[in-house]
């Protein structure tokens, strides 16, 4: 009788293993279409000069500079303003295309790139 109540714990067990296992591997896959993606700003450079991202994603820059710097579109999508010394600036891309960005303070640090797509 004893042994009658293991074996059927171990079922109902395994029931709720196979159960749970399933609707594990049914369910909505992590947003792969998504990621947070994180910059420097370091030695008067945006690094990388171009980042590639999905839909959606969010790039963090971070001023590992003494000086301050800007990240800043070209066609107005995103102005960080001026970034202190390990200040951070987060912009969310919720639609695809290239947006080129800029240090308003320093002209050499030009032509930097978020390309984002589907
Ligand atoms: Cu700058």
């Amino acid at each position: 009788m004893k042994r009658k109540v293991i074996y059927l714990s171990v079922a109902i067990l395994l029931c709720i293993g196979i159960i749970y296992s399933c609707s594990k591997n049914t369910a909505p896959a992590p947003a792969t279409s998504t990621a947070n993606t994180n910059a420097q700003i370091q030695n008067f450079a945006f690094s990388p000069a171009t980042i590639n991202i999905k839909t959606g994603s969010t790039v963090t820059w971070t001023n590992m500079d003494s000086a301050p710097h800007t990240v800043t579109s070209l066609t107005g999508a995103f102005d960080s303003g001026s970034i202190a010394t390990s200040g951070t600036f987060k912009f969310q891309f919720n639609t695809p295309g290239t947006y080129v960005y800029h240090c308003t303070i320093h002209s050499m640090m030009a032509n930097a790139t978020v390309v984002v797509s589907n």
